[in-house]
């Protein structure tokens, strides 16, 4: 980690020293909305530059030149994530629709959610290929920790020692508001296994209306082929400061069951046992492998 950067406990969540502050961050919940502000709610690692992607091409019904237009170095430039150093700011003035992404947990988001005011989308993925997708993004982002090694990554991981703390309390809490607030649940492996489905219902719970051909398109330019070869979406022009290029991609493989490449015996055991305590009464399943998906 750059001694920029430091991971903090407030409020009972981790943030990052550096990327985010406490004051900006206290200030979320107080936030006036709109019926058009959307956010979309992750763990890390989940699927957020995925849904940043449908969402802005949502928007633009399908047509690309919006990333030209934009001229923005990355997505979270044209969909900002609402708890970084000076975005709530620049939220009270944004024109309407403001598209917002999120790790925050649900107690610090704007309360008047409660209210039926503006959506949310949350993406869940399995925490055992969000644990590896993370590992790897340590070695990338000067603003978290390298891990000394997979093992020690993987106990913080299960410790909640990370920017986000633990999965199992964000994927629970949230998915316990789901009626509380306008909010649409989706799982990354469901978009995995059909894109097209998944687009289609997210538009429908926007309430947009696209033609089919606009689908298509918002479809074609979010899979993960395509949007590898999009700077943006790949994080390409993220600074030097930012990101240790050299080490790898912010779109690495986009699959499901990366984890077999990287968990011991020992650790899947280990991971099931807290998984089987930590979930057994979410209603939601998970899948582990792409063979399950047939
Ligand atoms: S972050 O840093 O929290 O914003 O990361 P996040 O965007 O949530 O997650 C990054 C992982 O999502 C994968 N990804 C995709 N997978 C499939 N299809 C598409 N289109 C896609 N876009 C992003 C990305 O590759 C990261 O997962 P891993 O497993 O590391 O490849």
């Amino acid at each position: 980690m750059d001694h920029k950067y430091e991971l903090v406990a407030h409020r009972g969540f981790n943030f990052i020293r550096g990327i985010h502050d406490p004051d900006d961050v206290d200030g979320i919940s107080k936030l006036e909305m709109r019926d058009s502000d959307i956010f979309v709610v992750t763990y890390p690692k989940s699927g957020t530059v995925w849904m940043q992607q449908i969402l802005l091409l949502l928007e633009a019904k399908g047509d690309m030149t919006v990333y030209s237009v934009a001229k923005m170095p990355c997505n979270g430039d044209l969909v900002p994530w609402i708890e970084v150093i000076g975005s709530r700011e620049a939220f009270l003035t944004a024109p309407s629709p403001r598209l917002r992404v999120t790790h925050l947990p649900y107690h610090l988001m704007p309360a008047a959610l409660g209210q039926k005011k503006g959506k949310v989308i949350y993406v869940a993925r399995n925490p055992k290929d969000v644990l590896v997708s993370y590992y790897h993004f340590h070695h990338l982002a000067k603003m978290l920790d390298t891990p000394t090694s997979f093992e020690d990554f993987f106990e913080k991981f299960l410790r909640g020692d990370v920017f986000g703390s633990g999965w199992f309390q964000h994927v629970k809490t949230w998915y316990s508001h789901r009626d509380d607030i306008d909010m649409f649940f989706i799982t990354y492996e469901e978009m995995i296994h059909n894109l097209n489905v998944s687009v289609k219902k997210l538009c429908t719970f926007l309430g947009k209306e696209l033609t089919e051909e606009q689908l298509a398109d918002v479809v074609k330019y979010s899979t993960f082929s395509n949007m590898k070869k999009i700077p943006q979406a790949n994080y390409e022009h993220v600074s030097d400061d930012l990101f240790n290029h050299h080490m790898g991609r912010f779109m690495r493989k986009g699959t499901i069951g990366d984890w077999k490449n990287h968990f011991t015996v020992a650790q899947n055991e280990i991971f099931d046992q807290v998984f089987q305590r930590e979930m057994e009464d979410f209603p939601v399943s998970f899948t582990w492998d792409m063979t399950d998906m047939a």
